[in-house]
């Protein structure tokens, strides 16, 4: 399954996400960016994919990060803060891949992610949420290049993993895997969750403090 971090390690990152979290803001625009004080890590993943569900469950608090069924209409990076002081902050990416989206607001979500990436040196990993449903789709391979490009390692997390078999996860799993060992700033091992269940939150955890050092 995923990395095997130890028992301190999983201590030490359940601790830190029982203290304070909180919603810092909204940036729609480079301009608006929070002034890059701590390490951050952000979460990208097509629209859907739960990806406010999995920053809730991270948290461990439910209105956190709003969860809905409209698919993304906002192209924002959605920044929380987390500890007191202040030790690393979230970024929530701008969801990508829904149906019928506008020419200009593609265009306007390439950039805005492009140049975070490129131009944002907190920025220490991100974590890219594959609906393990589905596996890794067309869509998601522009943000898995950008990534790749800008030299921004990250991790492949399966999401929703309570909707498919045991037998399922296992082949999707190791298709992930595959493709993950192919790509350059991939991490090689991908972590499988369910918000529903609780499940890889653990260690999703850990895998944030890792990233941030
Ligand atoms: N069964 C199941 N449903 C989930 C899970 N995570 C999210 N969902 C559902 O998937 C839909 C999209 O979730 P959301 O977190 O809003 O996705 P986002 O668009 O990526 O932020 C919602 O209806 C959630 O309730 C999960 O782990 N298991
Ligand atoms: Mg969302």
């Amino acid at each position: 399954m995923s990395d095997p971090f130890d028992a301190e390690q999983l201590e030490a990152a359940r601790k830190i996400f029982a203290g304070p979290v909180a919603f810092l803001k909204s940036a729609p625009k480079l301009e608006h960016l929070p002034s890059p004080v701590v390490p951050e890590v952000a979460f990208a993943g097509r629209s859907n994919v739960g990806k406010s569900s999995l920053l809730n469950a991270l948290a461990n608090r439910n209105g956190l990060a709003r969860t809905s069924n409209t698919p993304g209409r906002t192209q924002e990076l959605n920044f929380f803060d987390v500890g007191d002081p202040l030790k690393f902050r979230l970024v929530d990416m701008p969801g990508y891949g829904f149906a019928k989206a506008p020419k200009d607001m593609l265009r306007q979500w390439r950039y805005l992610v492009n140049d975070f990436l490129r131009g944002r040196d907190v920025l220490k990993r991100a974590l890219v949420l594959i609906d393990s449903r589905h596996g890794i789709k067309e869509v998601d391979n522009e943000i898995l290049d950008m990534l790749d490009t800008a030299a921004v390692s990250y991790r492949i997390v399966l999401t929703k993993t309570d909707k498919i078999k045991a037998s399922e996860l296992a082949e999707v799993l190791e298709r992930t895997q595959a493709a993950a060992r192919k790509r350059p700033a991939a991490h090689p091992d991908i972590i499988s969750t369910s918000s529903e269940k609780g499940m890889g939150i653990p260690e999703l955890r850990a895998a944030v403090l890792e990233a941030i050092g």
